[in-house]
């Protein structure tokens, strides 16, 4: 076909790909969810099956690009890690962003009636933002990784104990905070305890932890010693064949995706599945 006098527009697409042998993150958040919790009544602090829709979506995700080796959801967000070896999109920040907000955003609306029967959707529907970041290290991902969990744990905490003292202690919101000023986590804790008879620990791994999402093949025994640095050399691109890559990721798209409220802070998780940071397979 000609080329004709419009083409040159082209020329006008900027290019956006993400820098080479790097991991990948891309975390998507609900947008205006403090209105949308309060409109279709989710209980507070957590609504079970608020979190089993985003799980619903972000396992649809998970397992429709298998580059993706691992998710991590807490709240209204959900972070996507691409191994950094992943060629995917030839890493195109906004063509990776797009895919997973609106498959996400698709399958979040798609599973809603099976956790809310009740409550159908009406507009403004639910949407989603999204962000793309690249970490070099394997040290950086994990500390990503671990902050996002850290901030899980203390809001949920917060939260916890900010609707206890509304819920069960008869405050209002004012007095709540008031009374949660300057608490350190200990103290929260104790309110929990004494006052309500609530001990934390106790409470659901999946309000605590968040959500993990990622294949599952056979753990690997905790004192078989697998060195972050180790792992890391082991995952040099170009030391794969071409062939290799394709079965890995026939093995990929195989493989059993599961959901777990498991620490991705402590060294454990990663030793025992050293899949998720090798990319093999
Ligand atoms: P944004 O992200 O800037 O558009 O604004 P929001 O309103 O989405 O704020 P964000 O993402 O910082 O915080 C998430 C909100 O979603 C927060 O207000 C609490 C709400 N939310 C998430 N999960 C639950 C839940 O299980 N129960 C209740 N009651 N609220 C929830
Ligand atoms: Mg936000
Ligand atoms: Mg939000
Ligand atoms: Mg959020
Ligand atoms: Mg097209």
């Amino acid at each position: 076909m000609a080329n004709s006098k419009f083409e040159y527009v082209k020329h006008f697409e900027q290019p956006d790909t993400l820098l080479p042998n790097t991991w990948i993150v891309v975390r998507i958040d609900g947008r205006g969810f403090t209105k949308f919790a309060n409109k279709y009544s989710f209980a507070k602090p957590n609504d079970r099956r608020a979190l089993d829709v985003m799980n619903a979506a972000a396992k649809a995700v998970v397992t429709e690009l298998p580059d993706i080796t691992i998710a991590y959801g807490v709240s209204d967000e959900y972070s996507f890690v691409f191994h950094k070896s992943s060629t995917l999109f030839e890493r195109r920040a906004s063509k990776l962003v797009s895919t997973i907000v609106s498959t996400f955003t698709a399958y979040y609306i798609y599973s809603w009636p099976t956790y809310f029967p009740d409550s159908p959707l009406a507009p403004p529907l639910p949407s989603f933002d999204g962000r793309a970041v690249c970490y070099p290290s394997l040290q950086n991902l994990r500390d990503y990784m671990s902050w996002r969990q850290v901030d899980c744990h203390i809001n949920n905490l917060y939260n916890t104990t900010f609707w206890a003292l509304i819920q069960l202690g008869g405050m209002d919101g004012k007095e709540a905070e008031k009374e949660l000023a300057g608490t350190f986590a200990a103290d929260k804790n104790e309110i929990l305890f004494k006052r309500f008879n609530i001990n934390y620990n106790n409470e659901p791994e999946i309000y605590k932890k968040g959500s993990v999402i990622f294949r599952d093949y056979e753990l690997v025994e905790p004192d078989s010693h697998h060195v972050a640095e180790d792992v890391e050399d082991l995952a040099q691109p170009a030391q794969q064949s071409k062939t290799q890559m394709e079965n890995d990721k026939k093995k990929r798209a195989k493989a059993r995706i599961t959901v777990e409220h498991l620490d991705i802070i402590k060294d454990d998780f990663w030793n025992r599945r050293p899949w998720l940071l090798s990319g093999k397979p």
